[in-house]
């Protein structure tokens, strides 16, 4: 609860207009992606880094948790004001700042929304790769807290991996800045590094440095269909072990096929039991030779349909089908359970079928999809409300199974809620502790998204 005085407080930094306590405003900040919900004590809308200094100054005098949030698409719970507090919302600040074309870079602000970039840029002959599938509402703000990944992430790698340097706000307030604008810099901890990924617990970013590519002379994409999942799920792994690297190549299982056909009232696949979506990029003659080595190994896996998109349209058409599926699943179950696991490539056809065989011991709906590219899978866990201890127990045994592949438990969501509880199962319980060690030096009073990575981070 906050007090009478701690409101005036914020009004006096933020202005009145920007600080919101109604139930009704506080319930559109109250929840993300995960259908994860919680309360909010108040809503503030920063314009500057230096009030949100004087915000979380406010916070650790008064003890009450600050939650960032950019425009709550995130996958784990990440924003959710589990503890109640404040939430810090980044509509306000939204702007480019700069495009400095010659040094292919950019600077940006937290609420700026990822396709916003991505086009502004384009329109420059420039090239943002980081792709979460909602880059026409997440924020950049939550894709760097988040570590988002995307589409491209199999060629052009996550958000970290564009992120020059950062203005951070720490969480008892010194504002600093991270990294440079140059592409190379050792001097001191790789602190950018540190806060990218940290999902708003270590420090809340103002600003960001991005780094550019040239936009890609040519794009070609692919979509193949297979009698069953088994088949596409080979045909990733011969891709991945082959000289190609595509700029994207998601996996669709037969039943997020059904999901996004009902969905967009459109038979995307003739009643085929998977489709994978491939995308090259490059000089023309690089391109065209890499998809037709592509379409062989389609072919070859046993994809009996496998058609080349004519146009720019017919690429459309295909990318908004695969952005599709994750809304599309909301559809089909009261609750949607879906993880994020990561295997090496050449494992992908073991972990689906792994995760087939816990499905059908469980009794449950799982369907796959993602970006099977760089091994990261959607798991989804489609359930009435009752099925969900039987559900929680399968989701175990798939992190058992990842991690037993050598893979991650969250390749692009982040643990947040959702997967705290078994982080440690990945990590060890010295890595987490030396995770926690530097949560407490930089939050002493745990001001910053408290409840979130850590089931207990006290
Ligand atoms: C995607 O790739 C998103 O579409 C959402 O990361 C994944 O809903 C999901 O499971
Ligand atoms: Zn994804």
């Amino acid at each position: 609860m906050l007090k009478p005085s701690t409101l005036k407080e914020l009004e006096k930094i933020v202005g009145r207009d920007n600080l919101f306590t109604d139930a009704e405003e506080l319930i559109v900040y109250s929840y993300d992606a995960t259908r994860l919900e919680s309360l909010p004590g108040a809503v503030v809308r920063p314009a500057t880094a230096q009030e949100v200094s004087a915000i979380l100054i406010l916070a650790n005098r008064e003890r009450f948790p600050i939650v960032p949030r950019g425009a709550g698409t995130g996958m784990s719970g990440g924003s959710v004001p589990v503890r109640g507090g404040v939430v810090l919302s980044f509509e306000r600040m939204n702007r480019i700042v700069e495009i400095d074309v010659r040094n292919r870079m950019a600077v940006v602000e937290p609420g700026v929304i990822t396709g916003d970039l991505q086009a502004e840029v384009e329109g420059k002959g420039l090239f943002y790769p980081p792709d979460p599938a909602s880059h026409q509402f997440c924020t950049l703000g939550g894709n760097v807290a988040e570590c988002a990944g995307g589409l491209r992430a199999v060629k052009y790698g996550v958000t970290r991996d564009y992120i020059l340097g950062l203005e951070v706000v720490l969480p008892t307030g010194e504002i600093i800045e991270t990294g440079t604008r140059t592409m190379k810099s050792v001097a001191g901890y790789d602190l950018t590094r540190l806060i990218v990924g940290s999902e708003g617990t270590l420090g809340v970013v103002t600003k960001i440095i991005v780094k550019l590519l040239p936009l890609p002379e040519s794009i070609q994409t692919l979509s193949a269909f297979f009698p069953d999942v088994k088949g596409a799920a080979q045909a990733v792994s011969l891709i991945a072990a082959s000289a190609i690297i595509p700029r994207a190549l998601e996996l669709i299982d037969g039943g997020a096929l059904r999901a996004v056909e009902n969905y967009l009232k459109q038979d995307i696949s003739g009643g085929s039991g998977a489709m994978l979506l491939a995308e090259v990029d490059g000089p023309l003659s690089v391109s065209a030779s890499e998809i037709a080595i592509l379409e062989r190994i389609c072919r070859e896996a046993g994809a009996v349909t496998v058609k080349r998109a004519a146009d720019r349209n017919e690429q459309d058409r295909l990318w908004k089908i695969r952005r599709s599926i994750s809304p599309a699943l909301y559809t089909m179950k009261p609750r949607k359970i879906n993880e994020d696991i990561v295997v090496p490539p050449s494992r992908v056809p073991d972990i689906i079928a792994e995760i087939q065989e816990i499905a059908k011991r469980y009794g449950l709906l799982i369907v796959n999809f993602g970006h099977a590219g760089d091994g990261n899978i959607h798991v989804n866990i489609l359930i009435e409300e009752e099925e969900r201890p039987n559900a929680m127990k399968a989701a175990k045994e798939v992190f058992a199974a990842v991690l037993g592949m050598k893979g991650s438990i969250s390749g692009e969501h982040g643990i947040g809620l959702s997967k705290a509880p078994y982080l440690p199962m990945e990590v060890g319980e010295q890595a987490l502790e030396a995770m926690k060690k530097i949560k407490r030096a930089l939050d002493p009073n745990n001001i910053l998204n408290p409840g979130k990575i850590f089931v207990d981070n006290e």
